[in-house]
């Protein structure tokens, strides 16, 4: 073992290293970057969003590998050479260990980003939609490990709940098998990314971030291991309804089953679909919902820094 892993083993962090110091740090992934959103409107929304987390009194800390090591927070000339390159791997849990030790550039997905933030003592992470249970599970098996990491991650993840491609009944369900706390953000309901609602209630409900952060803090003291989902739904401006989308991401799926779309390629192949089937308007309302959920996992990680003071 070389002496850089020994150095990343010895290294387990304190809790709340980077918040309770003194910035309210927010982590953001990579994957939106390099497999979310097309150049270049992936690189602009990357550094809109840094900024809604700075201009909310945050500390933006985009993460990815590069060259063998977890990089936590990005300057520009490295979001712009990301949000080009056409190698990077899609990096989850199963994933960071291979491309740590090859060097490759990888992209962080939720479940990655949540580990490399713990990693760094961050608490908070901001992104667009989780992944989850895909439809026609009952074939494919096709779960995100996105899942599992809360179970063993103490992160907070702020997200428009999961994409409405996925099967959010079996999501949510999973979700509460494994003892995961979904909360609705000002809202009953789960979100459905693209639209406010999924028509699925939700048996948690926070109306502001200090009640986010003390819930964080409660599970704290009672040890429980694994993280949050903070389910924000985006902003009514900017959400399409629920019946637009369905036809079209039914056409989607359809889509992928018949070009065999499988594996790390499903989620990247339909928010490309989506794009298409909107003709542009699915990402106009994803970035939106980053935006919101920068701003709202700002002021969560705010909250826990005061109370951590
Ligand atoms: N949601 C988005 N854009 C994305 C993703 C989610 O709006 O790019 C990414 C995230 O990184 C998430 C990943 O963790 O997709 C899930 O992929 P999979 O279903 O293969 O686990
Ligand atoms: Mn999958």
């Amino acid at each position: 073992m070389t002496r850089r892993h020994r150095a990343w083993r010895a290294s387990a962090p304190p809790r709340s290293t980077a918040n309770s110091a003194c910035w309210a740090v927010v982590a953001l992934e990579s994957t939106i970057i390099t497999h979310g959103m097309p150049w270049p409107s992936n690189v602009e929304t990357a550094k809109k969003v840094e900024q809604a987390v700075r201009d909310a009194g945050g500390v933006p800390a985009t993460i990815a590998l590069l060259d063998g090591k977890i990089r936590v927070g990005l300057d520009d000339d490295t979001l712009l050479w990301l949000g080009q390159a056409r190698s990077v791997l899609k990096v989850s849990r199963a994933d960071l260990g291979f491309a740590l030790a090859s060097g490759a550039a990888g992209s962080t997905t939720v479940a990655a980003t949540m580990i490399c933030a713990h990693l760094a003592g961050i608490d908070v992470f901001a992104t667009g939609g989780i992944g989850g249970v895909h439809r026609g599970v009952e074939h494919t098996m096709d779960i995100s490990a996105d899942l599992t990491e809360f179970v063993q991650t103490p992160v907070t993840v702020v997200c428009a709940g999961a994409k409405a491609l996925l099967d959010l009944p079996r999501t949510l369900e999973y979700l509460e098998t494994m003892g995961v706390p979904v909360v609705g953000y000002g809202t009953d309901q789960f979100p459905a990314f693209w639209s406010r609602s999924s028509g699925l209630t939700l048996p948690l409900r926070a109306d502001g971030a200090a009640d986010i952060a003390s819930m964080i803090a409660m599970r704290g003291r009672l040890g429980l291991a694994g993280g949050v989902v903070v389910a924000n739904p985006v902003p009514a401006a900017h959400e399409i309804p629920r019946e637009e989308m369905e036809s079209l991401i039914l056409q989607g799926v359809a889509d992928a089953t018949r070009e065999g779309v499988s594996g790390k390629s499903v989620t990247p192949y339909l928010l490309g679909r989506m794009l298409e089937l909107t003709g542009g308007r699915s990402l106009a309302t994803n970035i939106e919902l980053v935006l919101n959920n920068a701003r709202v996992a700002t002021e969560i990680a705010l909250a826990l820094r005061s109370l951590s003071r």
